[in-house]
């Protein structure tokens, strides 16, 4: 298999970072091709690999897989050995109907919370409904995830799993925000911040170009 995943500018990029978790996380090698976000050349440097004009993009031997969903679906199909999806019916239903509500949901905590890997932790000044409700919602579905199904190991269904990419830039919305989340939701998401992919992405992120920094994502 000859991989290249297209993504965007690693502070920011929170749907790029979904499929290349997966992949670092079950070491699955490919080549990553970064497009800077927020340049004046950004939309055309996208439209010219990208029929959405969005990245991330996977190409695999020629064949092009766009939206992270789809492409980690792929990935997971193309590895049975990596186990992307839990086993058992009812921990695979639960995290790929979690998987499917991060991917076309959460809009307010992802409008209102956007990922920023520079920022320092601390809250913004206030915190809309609709954010607290996705925040109510998304440490529901943790809090069932972990303790239905996570017995054997720190990921949501215990193994990593396709849900546990989906939601690595939440982890980092919650953490970066200082959101106050359950004591459970708290002890996953710093398993999440502690693993050695997590600390991959977060290193690369600190040592992207200047120009590469929106100043606006950090006003408050
Ligand atoms: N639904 C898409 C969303 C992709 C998306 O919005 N990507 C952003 C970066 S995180 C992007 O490409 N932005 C570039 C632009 O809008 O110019 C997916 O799941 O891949």
């Amino acid at each position: 298999m000859s991989l290249t995943l297209v993504i965007g500018t690693k502070t920011y990029s929170s749907w790029s970072m979904r499929p290349w978790f997966a992949l670092v996380e079950a070491g699955i090698p490919f080549e990553e091709v970064l497009i800077p976000l927020y340049q004046s050349s950004t939309p055309q440097d996208i439209r010219k690999v990208s029929p959405t004009g969005k990245v991330p993009l996977l190409k695999d031997n020629g064949i092009l897989h766009w939206e992270s969903l789809s492409i980690l679906e792929h990935i997971a199909e193309q590895n049975p050995g990596a186990k992307l999806w839990p086993d058992g019916p009812a921990a695979r239903a639960h995290a790929r109907s979690a998987a499917t509500e991060m991917h076309g949901g959460f809009i307010e905590l992802r409008k209102h919370l956007p990922m920023n890997f520079r920022r320092i932790p601390r809250p913004r000044p206030t915190m809309p409904d609709a954010v607290k409700a996705d925040v109510a919602r998304i440490v529901q579905l943790w809090g069932e995830a972990r303790e239905g199904f996570g017995a054997s190991g720190p990921w949501l269904y215990g193994r990593f799993s396709i849900a546990d990419a989906m939601y690595a830039p939440v982890v980092h919305r919650l953490h970066a925000y200082a959101v106050p989340v359950p004591p459970v939701a708290q002890a996953y998401m710093s398993a999440v911040m502690a693993s050695a992919t997590w600390k991959r992405w977060e290193k690369e992120a600190a040592a992207e170009p200047q120009n590469y920094i929106h100043p606006a994502y950090d006003a408050d």
